[in-house]
């Protein structure tokens, strides 16, 4: 039995992560620290309180000596490094904190990484470290995609501090041989995404008739990448890859925002009854978010070669899926509509003139 440290596992992407590792790799066990912010929510694994392949450790990766107890316990076999903060329009509005999780705790989880390498140097151990496409900055339309060799070049406080960790990684693969491997990937889309993200946003914005709020033009281009896609690429990564490499993973299906919102608006209108094209009634351009990327695209061919990577969902057929989830987990949504997310919603649409 494998002994896997995830962080943050109670998010979005962490969460489906946990649910594909119980299914297809049930022979490992894992271990949740979470710190439990606005953007992580226990009951998404109510189910596996009792499943002795489960552990949840309520904690933050800030926090040394609770990792090092960790690792002492558990004698980690892998980390899969999710944790962090993760939304760029509150990285805008405060960055400090974006600084100490996704900087400060990505260094804490390395060095206590590193301190288990050393005391068991004969383990075989590795750590994935969960990054994204925004890393690389922003592309023009013709522009080719994102490669692994793509210089970093990154806009928001978030892509920042995210090409800051990065750059840790590799650097305590570099210097401490520590065994690493780092993923860069594009927007996911599925189940148990918080309700900031675009697409959530949309979807239950419509089923609450309020405005939809486009940045800008809506012209912005995103590579979107279903969460099960992203779950799979990364077990490959930790299984397949090689110490200290980039893998790029991305969805092959380029959409601009626009694109986006008018296909969820079709397919809510459809899945609810709404008259057709009433939803699309609703799309209101916004004032566009500072240092707005304009597009980001993933060239996966190395993931592919190397590690054995294939997208296996398209994006309306995933949409569809997506769309399905939230409307049978109403229950879910509004337990996390908390009292946190309608103040960032107030603090940061309604500065915002259509
Ligand atoms: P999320 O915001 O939904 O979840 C983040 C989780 O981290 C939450 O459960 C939160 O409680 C936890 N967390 C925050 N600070 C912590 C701390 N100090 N200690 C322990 N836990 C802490 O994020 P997500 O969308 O699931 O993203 C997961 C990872 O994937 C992030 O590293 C993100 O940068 C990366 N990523 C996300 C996307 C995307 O489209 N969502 C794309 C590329 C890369
Ligand atoms: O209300 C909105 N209106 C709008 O037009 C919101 C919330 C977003 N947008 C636009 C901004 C982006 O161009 O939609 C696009 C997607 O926005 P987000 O869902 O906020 O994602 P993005 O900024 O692209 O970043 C996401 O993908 C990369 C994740 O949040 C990051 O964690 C990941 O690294």
């Amino acid at each position: 039995m494998k002994h896997i440290l995830v962080t943050g596992g109670s998010g979005f992407i962490g969460t489906n992560f946990i649910h594909y590792v119980r299914t297809h790799r049930p022979d490992w066990h894992v271990v949740n620290l979470d710190a439990l912010t606005y953007a992580g929510n226990p009951a998404n694994h109510r189910h596996l309180e009792n499943d002795p392949g489960y552990t949840f450790i309520h904690g933050s990766i800030c926090d040394a000596p609770l990792l090092k107890q960790m690792f002492d316990t558990y004698q980690f076999d892998g980390v899969f490094h999710f944790a962090a903060e993760s939304h760029v329009d509150r990285s805008i509005a405060g960055p400090e904190v974006f600084v100490n999780t996704n900087v400060t705790g990505t260094f804490r989880l390395l060095e206590a990484g590193l301190a288990h390498v050393r005391k068991h140097p004969d383990a075989d151990f590795r750590f994935v470290h969960v990054s994204t496409d925004e890393v690389y900055g922003s592309l023009y339309p013709d522009d080719p995609a994102f490669t692994e060799t793509t210089p970093y070049d990154p806009s928001s406080p978030y892509s920042a501090s995210k090409a800051a960790s990065d750059h840790f990684v590799k650097a305590w693969y570099r210097t401490y041989g520590l065994p690493v491997v780092v993923t860069n990937c594009s927007n996911n889309y599925g189940p148990f995404q918080f309700p900031e993200k675009l697409i959530p946003l949309m979807i239950l914005n419509i089923l609450d008739k309020k405005s939809l709020p486009v940045y800008g033009k809506g012209i912005n281009v995103r590579d979107w990448l279903y969460v099960a896609d992203h779950c799979d690429a990364l077990v490959r990564a930790f299984e397949n890859g090689e110490n200290g490499e980039t893998y790029n993973i991305g969805g092959g299906e380029e959409k601009t925002n626009l694109e986006v919102v008018e296909t969820i608006c079709d397919l809510m209108d459809d899945k609810t009854g709404n008259p057709e094209s009433s939803s699309r009634e609703r799309i209101t351009f916004v004032t566009d978010r500072p240092g707005h990327d304009l597009r980001y695209a993933i060239n996966p061919d190395k993931a592919v070669e190397k590690i054995g990577y294939k997208a296996s969902h398209t994006f309306e057929q995933a949409l569809s899926a997506t769309i399905d989830w939230y409307l049978v987990n109403m229950d879910w949504v509004r337990s996390v509509q908390t009292g946190a997310y309608q103040e960032w919603i107030r603090s940061h649409y309604e500065s915002s003139p259509s």
